[in-house]
């Protein structure tokens, strides 16, 4: 088991140079300016808006060469800040003027469920135009609350520094996620006019994430080593906190020392390479079945950086009752939380995996185990085989994440849209090249193409695939104009099946043996993509026979545009995650 080749997480730390600009202390200037120096401070390198918010803030930017992203709605600049704040490792920027702070809101969830660290930034009208009937605007707060780890009004210029650091903060710190300053002026007018009598502070710990790395108590490590040791049938299933840690790498340490097999959450994939011999796949609700079957079987399972909800534990009936459970995660409250632990460790999932790895004995090695697991997911990838290699027109998704996984270059970032989106491309596209990265949905359908935007503006340099049904590209395929108006080339794969397919058992299910058109309920007229693409300016190329797919993937690699392939699909293949235990 070579462990170089089969590395799969990026092990490179973010670039932690801030931008520190010389500014004379005390010297007075425009909270526009101080917004503009304190964002390129904290290495910011573009920031998602509406029109109109912080016009001053913005025009400075564009002095320190920041990039400003105009665009066509403000989930979608929510979703570019997550998408950028999940692959630059730095807090995503997003901004709306107070008529846009609910759509701003709604573009929160999915970052809050995914734990990235967004700062949402919304203009609120001056105390002098509330209680009376003041035009376009509700009261921000509770709609930011649920969404939100850290939601606050700045209402006075003494205000602006204090605040703005601890929004980078919190949004940084310990479990990442967004927060939400509500700025003076409907577009934040008021804000840009502050005197600001400060020095702009960089707090270079905040400027990425992990903010910290904290370590676990030393005599829990021990308890936790001797129960690995002792473990028969061991499993690791590793989340999002290990790869918000960057902890890959040293999880399959790990897993190497002692043969422990490797499941991940969706967030958890790419922890270790799919064709590295301990990885079983991601196991839960959206899966495949063989590490479902593996988790259960398992003995004692190592919880790494997951929340340990419903999706990764396929409704908390994986691991099975009665199994050892040992838990490593940055919040303590997380410890046991839905599952009786042995012991928890509250630490950094990379600090705390390269501890347990320094004082592991090799010696009790689970071969046969190791063996046996590999064994099942053999058999799950042989039932997969006549499907992915499928010649069937329309084309079978697993054909198309087939030919994605054989032509996914090293470093790719994909990103994956919710619901079969998730399904296919966690359980079908295999990662077995160096330093490919997954980012999903966490439930928010159409997610994925802004995200994908967002994601290649925090990694130009590497290829950027979007994969999402009609049904998630129909949300926010205006921001097609958008990738064109400034150079942003991902390759966008829609899987065209012209309805809502995860939608469909459901609405058959509800109809019964009712008549009825239930096609109203999950179908749409259908469209070319393709066309659509050309006509605004990007490349578009409509696949309908499966040997198309490996040529226009080609092209796309090569394009200097931004790329849509419109595969066409058969809207009845349906992914099979059943569990198998
Ligand atoms: C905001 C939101 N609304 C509704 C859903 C429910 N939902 C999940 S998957 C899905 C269908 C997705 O259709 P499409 O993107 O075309 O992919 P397909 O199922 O056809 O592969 C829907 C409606 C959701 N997850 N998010």
């Amino acid at each position: 088991m070579g462990s170089e080749s089969h590395q799969n997480q990026d092990e490179k730390e973010p670039d932690r140079k801030g931008g520190n600009i010389d500014h004379p202390a005390n010297k007075k200037m425009s909270g526009a300016r101080f917004i503009a120096e304190t964002f390129k401070g904290y290495g910011v390198t573009h920031v998602f808006f509406v029109e109109a918010i912080l016009r001053g803030a913005l025009v400075e930017m564009e002095n320190l060469g920041i990039r400003r992203i105009l665009t066509h709605s403000e989930k979608a600049a929510a979703y570019m800040a997550d998408g950028y704040a999940r692959v630059s490792h730095r807090p995503g920027i997003c901004m709306a003027q107070s008529v846009g702070a609910a759509n701003l809101a709604a573009g929160l969830q999915d970052p809050y469920l995914g734990r990235s660290p967004v700062i949402a930034v919304t203009g609120r009208k001056d105390p002098i135009s509330r209680y009376r009937n003041a035009y376009q605007e509700i009261l921000h707060h509770p709609m930011f609350d649920p969404v939100t780890k850290y939601n606050v009004y700045v209402d006075a210029a003494e205000q602006l520094p204090f605040l703005l650091r601890q929004a980078f903060r919190e949004a940084t710190s310990g479990v990442p996620g967004p927060v939400h300053l509500d700025v003076l002026g409907h577009v934040g007018q008021t804000t840009d006019k502050f005197e600001i009598d400060s020095e702009v502070i960089i707090e270079e710990p905040y400027t990425h994430y992990p903010a910290c790395r904290p370590e676990p108590e030393f005599e829990r490590l021990e308890k936790v080593v001797r129960t690995l040791e002792e473990a028969k049938r061991p499993v690791i299933v590793s989340g999002g906190g290990a790869i918000a840690s960057l902890a890959g790498p040293d999880i399959v340490r790990l897993a190497e020392a002692l043969s422990i097999p490797v499941a991940t959450s969706l967030n958890g994939k790419g922890t270790i390479r799919d064709d590295h011999p301990l990885s079983v796949g991601v196991v839960g609700s959206y899966s495949r079945w063989s590490a479902n079957k593996v988790v259960s079987e398992a003995d004692l399972v190592l919880f790494i950086g997951t929340n340990t909800g419903d999706m990764v534990t396929n409704n908390w009936t994986l691991p099975k009752k009665g199994t050892l459970v040992i838990q490593i995660d940055i919040n303590p409250s997380e410890l046991g939380r839905n599952y009786p632990i042995r012991v928890g460790l509250m630490g950094d999932a990379k600090v705390t995996v390269c501890k347990l790895v320094e004082f592991l004995d090799t010696k009790h090695k689970k071969i046969e185990w190791a063996r046996h697991t590999q064994e099942i997911v053999k058999k799950w990838q042989d039932g997969m085989e006549p499907f992915r290699n499928s010649d069937a027109v329309p084309i079978r998704p697993e054909r198309l994440c087939k030919e994605i996984t054989e032509v996914l270059p090293p470093s790719t970032i994909l990103v994956a849209d919710t619901g079969y989106s998730s399904v296919w491309t966690c359980s079908m596209v295999d990662f077995i090249r160096s330093s490919q990265t997954y980012i999903r949905a966490a439930g928010t359908l159409g997610w994925a193409f802004p995200a994908s935007l967002g994601a290649k503006c925090a990694a130009p340099d590497r290829p950027v695939f979007c994969f999402t049904g009609d049904g998630g590209f129909w949300y926010h395929l205006s921001e097609l104009e958008t990738a064109l108006r400034y150079g942003i080339n991902t390759i966008t794969v829609v899987n065209n099946n012209y309805c809502l397919s995860q939608c469909s058992a459901g609405v058959s299910k509800a109809y019964g043996d009712r008549p009825g058109n239930r096609g109203d309920l999950f179908r749409f007229r259908g469209a070319n993509f393709a066309k659509v693409a050309q006509e605004l300016g990007c490349l578009g190329i409509r696949i309908e026979n499966p040997k198309g797919i490996a040529p226009a993937l080609e092209t796309a690699l090569r394009a200097d545009l931004p790329v849509v392939l419109d595969v066409v699909t058969d809207e009845n293949c349906k992914p099979r995650w059943e569990p198998a235990y």
